[in-house]
């Protein structure tokens, strides 16, 4: 074959809310949260040497957000319903342009190249970066990446068993080739194998799982 044959497959990395709230000490905590940061300039450092790109999703809620326990009636960590679809209630997190919607004061974001907000509408919790939750809407990303030539992803952040796995899920269906980088993660685990549980049915689904320890970091 010669080389202007050759299928070229454009990478990106895709950091999922690596924003204070989820961090310690935030609104939402996700234990360990913190620790991704590093992985994530690591990761960025890397994709951005190689000329590719770097995505980053913001959870970015108004204040009325019904996913909030405080704006359902509800108790937090409890199970219900919002519009008809399965609810998870949560603390206030992550309420647009507030401080902790902002990304972690560590995290190296100039590298990032594009931020997807989701979200937004009040009525619907939205874990995916791709589509909300009742996949009514969908966001800029599937867009924009086709628009990139981006047909691989290398993913990590916050939370491993909430929007890690349900934007995996959807780029998975969506045709994308999807990699988990696993030191990349962490999860609420409201029940503690959560994340576990997360990891398996994501690699079920298709989603090879990565480790930058092992692995050269050429991407
Ligand atoms: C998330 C719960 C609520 C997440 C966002 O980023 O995983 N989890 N909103
Ligand atoms: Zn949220």
């Amino acid at each position: 074959m010669k080389k202007s044959e050759v299928i070229i497959l454009k990478s990106a990395l895709l950091l999922v809310d690596l924003q204070k709230d989820f961090c310690k000490n935030g609104a939402l905590e996700v234990n360990e949260g913190d620790e991704v940061i590093k992985v994530a300039n690591k990761m960025a450092e890397s994709f951005s040497k190689a000329g590719n790109l770097i995505i980053a999703t913001k959870d970015w809620h108004p204040d009325e957000h019904k996913s909030f326990a405080v704006n359902s009636n509800a108790k937090i960590g409890e199970i219900g319903e919002l519009n008809g679809l399965m609810q998870v209630w949560w603390p206030k997190h992550c309420v647009m342009n507030t401080l902790g919607s902002e990304f972690h004061d560590e995290l190296n974001s100039e590298k990032i190249d594009k931020v997807i907000y989701k979200g937004m509408d009040k009525e619907t919790d939205s874990y995916s970066a791709f589509f909300d939750n009742g996949k009514k809407n969908k966001t800029e990303l599937d867009g924009f990446l086709k628009e990139k030539g981006i047909d691989t992803l290398y993913i990590m952040g916050l939370a491993t068993d909430y929007c890690v796995k349900y934007t995996i899920l959807d780029a998975l269906s969506l045709g994308y080739k999807v990699y988990l980088v696993k030191e990349g993660c962490r999860g609420v685990n409201i029940n503690p194998e959560d994340s576990e549980n997360a990891i398996k049915e994501m690699e079920k689904s298709g989603t090879l799982i990565i480790s930058i320890e092992k692995q050269k970091l050429e991407f």
